[in-house]
């Protein structure tokens, strides 16, 4: 298949004509001044496309700009804000296939992951829809007579979001609509590794803002985190940097962000667990973990990274889920059939064959896979195999995020054990107990139970809903964004006191008379 070709029919459908700019600040810049960068499909190893990202000049462009789309975006009610996010939902669900194949062309994800990623931003385009109408506070009972009191939420004004390659445009979308019916403005930059996707999302965005004569409250800018990164995580005017990707760097970015009293909201590694009982349902376990460590070619936040299996089924489970794994098939993921797409670059492969020697060093034996695959149709593509390693007990390298499919498998013999292997690793995203043994499962969710800002029952660790919070603890960094209450965190809290009476009373009983 030409992946040119098939890139040219999808923007032609997308009716994307400035590919080449990486900027839009209420129209495409048409020509930026940052440096020229190719996105390379990892299907073939081959560039997509050439983008122009922008330079410091465009960020300031961009910011101003935003500050003034907020200043007039604030002054419509939420619910016409959900106008807003609910067309822009309609019009994504016409174009949810070509986005989705750019989302694949760009990252790899297999063409229903591709899809499911643009099923992603519809159903939080849906949220904030609803949610437009249903932003709240608390009232308290005032101790002061004639007194009213209550908490409100107003906008923070503009903000930054910063996303990962491997979930291209829905981390966009989780912030971004949330963010936009709390009223504010938001500044996107990308990963660079998925840029084309980023400026197909926002021309359809943005067509629908214009033509509906909004404020252009959604800005693009690509570039480096090194650059582009750096100036909004240390400007006082982004007042929130939602953050997705790795520790290391969003370490950085949440000191830059403290050092000025800003907000962050950090979605950074995962290292989810999967404990595996002797009161499993075995087929459904199996195809969890199958679905987890294999889902994204392994690079999702949420993938299963390592499986804690009781000792009394352990080598049934392993044997079994070994199966599983001969029959996947690894390859073209435009390609039916195809469960398993390239890794994002080559760096990944690198990183995955230095995962597995570390792995075998430090005790580790391979069960199954743990080789890079050429492809013969495919040659320059990122391809690996699905690789299931023994591991004696936790390690270093099974204190990490390899963003690969690799999945660490360990022995327990009491759950209390199978707890402290789940929870004695750096990071606490997302995790998961197969079991239907209610003991089992309670233990797993009570307050010694899972550490995870995700814990799951009888289902994968990957493939949240957006209807919840969605974020971890520890090094993940504490954030939450998506469903239920996270829209608090794109709103500066308020506690209103009215006094409605005729004295001013005060509060503790204090007496000031003057
Ligand atoms: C991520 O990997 O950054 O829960 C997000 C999931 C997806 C989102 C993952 N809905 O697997």
């Amino acid at each position: 298949m030409d992946l040119i070709k098939l890139r040219k029919y999808v923007l032609d459908d997308l009716d994307l004509k400035q590919l080449n700019s990486g900027i839009y600040s209420e129209g495409w810049t048409k020509k930026p001044s940052g440096k020229v960068v190719e996105s390379i499909s990892p299907i073939d190893g081959r560039p997509i496309a050439s983008i122009i990202t922008g330079s410091r000049e465009d960020y300031e462009e961009a910011v101003k700009k935003s500050e003034k789309a907020f200043s007039q975006w604030t002054k419509l009610t939420p619910p016409q804000r959900g106008d807003l996010i609910r067309l822009i939902g309609n019009e994504l669900r016409l174009k949810k296939k070509s986005l989705g194949r750019i989302v694949s062309i760009e990252t790899g994800k297999t063409t229903v992951e591709g899809e499911g990623e643009i099923q992603e931003m519809i159903d939080i385009a849906d949220f904030a829809v609803g949610l437009s109408r249903q932003l709240h506070g608390l009232q308290m009972a005032s101790e002061r007579k004639d007194h009213r009191m209550y908490e409100q939420y107003q906008p923070l004004g503009v903000i930054g979001v910063i996303t990962s390659f491997n979930f291209p445009s829905s981390v966009w979308s989780w912030n971004s609509f949330i963010a936009a019916i709390v009223g504010d403005a938001v500044i996107w930059k990308p990963s660079s590794k998925a840029m084309l996707t980023a400026i197909s999302v926002m021309n359809i965005v943005t067509k629908v803002v214009k033509e509906n004569r909004y404020p252009g409250i959604f800005s693009l800018i690509t570039g480096s985190g090194r650059e582009i990164g750096t100036l909004m995580s240390s400007d006082t005017r982004v007042k929130l940097i939602s953050f997705t990707g790795s520790v290391k760097s969003g370490r950085t970015v949440s000191e830059t962000v403290a050092r000025r009293f800003g907000k962050t909201i950090l979605e950074l590694g995962g290292n989810n667990g999967s404990i595996v009982t002797s009161k499993a349902n075995i087929p459904l376990s199996l195809k969890g973990v199958a679905f987890g460590a294999l889902a994204t070619a392994g690079q999702r936040c949420t993938t299963t990274r390592r499986i804690i299996v009781e000792d009394k089924v352990y080598d049934e489970f392993v044997h079994r889920l070994k199966g599983i794994y001969a029959g996947v098939k690894v390859g073209n993921p435009l390609e039916r059939g195809v469960l398993v797409g390239p890794l994002i670059d080559e760096e990944a492969v690198k990183n995955f064959t230095a995962a597995v020697g570390r792995a075998k060093k430090e005790g580790g034996k391979v069960l199954f896979g743990g080789k890079v695959v050429k492809l013969k149709d495919l040659k320059d593509g990122f391809y690996v195999e699905p690789t299931l390693i023994e591991m004696p007990k936790v390690t270093p390298v099974t204190c990490e995020e390899t963003f690969a499919p690799i999945l660490y498998a360990f022995r327990y013999k009491t759950l209390e054990d199978a707890i402290e292997i789940h929870n004695s690793v750096p990071q606490g995203l997302s995790s998961s107990i197969f079991t239907t043994d209610l003991t089992e499962e309670e233990k797993f969710l009570s307050a010694t139970g899972s550490d995870c800002g995700l814990a799951n029952v009888n289902t994968a660790t990957a493939g949240a809903e957006i209807g919840g919070a969605f974020g971890g603890e520890k090094d993940t960094g504490g954030g939450r964004e998506s469903g239920s209450d996270a829209w608090k965190n794109y709103a500066r809290r308020q506690t209103v006191t009215i006094n409605w009476g005729t004295d001013i009373p005060l509060s503790q009983g204090v007496k000031f008379d003057v």
